[in-house]
């Protein structure tokens, strides 16, 4: 029963989808209820800002004090069919957004993440948290490092399962950073993530990136649990199904949202 219930919603999602899910440029001075959901502490601003931007005239700028949280969530499409699922398992999933840190920024030797994806957990079976995001772009000691994890199990062992390395590089402040991420989300082997920095391609992986939940992944952008107070600036969020390719997601953008 559980398997046609599902089968059935997505086919209500897959043919209600087009190809571009989300492509937000922050042209319009607004984070509208529909579009985002906003995930922030004490300590954390989020405001459109003049100061820098990658299209337009606008980005969104993230100040967030030490320990805070400090984040943006895209939603698109059907709210109710988004909740049930989040994103898919077992289908190609495009990623990408442009980001900003200031000249000079601040650095700790402790970590921090900008951009996740969040697992979401089978709490009506007890499933416990702090697994950590099955993926996830950080910053640690003035580099870039990006992270994964995966679980076939069920209801996941309680401890830290996103801990394995992928890239890391030196962290570049006082320019825009473009960031690309191919991914089919999956537990088992046919899972994959290929992610480019810039346009040049920096992770090829295939295997298991995901854990074994009713539902899926969703994005989290923005600064979560800095070390130190972090002023980050996100342009051109934008989400595509598998009808998208390397290059209709790099296109340059026609319109302004
Ligand atoms: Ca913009
Ligand atoms: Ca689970």
């Amino acid at each position: 029963m559980r398997n046609t219930l599902i089968f059935v919603l997505s086919y209500l999602v897959i043919s209600s989808a087009s190809a571009e899910l989300v492509l937000r440029s922050f042209e319009t001075g607004e984070l509208k209820e529909e579009h985002w959901q906003i995930d922030q502490y004490k300590g954390c601003k989020i405001d459109h800002s003049t100061e820098q931007a990658k299209s337009g005239k606008q980005s969104i700028k993230f100040t967030a004090e030490p320990g805070t949280r400090c984040e943006i969530l895209p939603k698109f499409g059907s709210p109710f069919l988004w909740w049930l699922f989040h994103e898919p398992f077992n289908e190609a999933r495009w990623y990408s957004f442009s980001l900003f840190l200031p000249e000079p920024s601040e650095f700790s030797t402790e970590n921090e993440v900008v951009a996740q994806w969040h697992s979401s957990r089978d709490r009506i079976f007890g499933e416990k948290g702090g697994r950590g995001p099955p993926l996830a772009l950080r910053i640690r000691h003035g580099n870039w490092r990006i992270t994964y994890g995966s679980d076939s199990d069920f209801l996941s062992e309680p401890g830290a399962k996103a801990i394995w390395p992928l890239w890391e590089q030196k962290v570049e402040t006082g320019v825009w950073v473009d960031w690309l991420f191919k991914v089919r989300w999956s537990y088992a082997d046919d899972g994959y993530i290929e992610i480019w920095k810039d346009g040049e391609q920096i992770v090829k992986y295939n295997g298991p990136n995901a854990y074994n939940d009713l539902r899926g992944v969703y994005l989290k952008l923005g600064s979560y649990h800095p070390r130190v107070n972090r002023v980050i600036y996100f342009d051109d969020i934008r989400l595509g199904d598998d009808e998208e390719s390397f290059e209709s997601m790099l296109r340059e953008q026609t319109q302004q949202h």
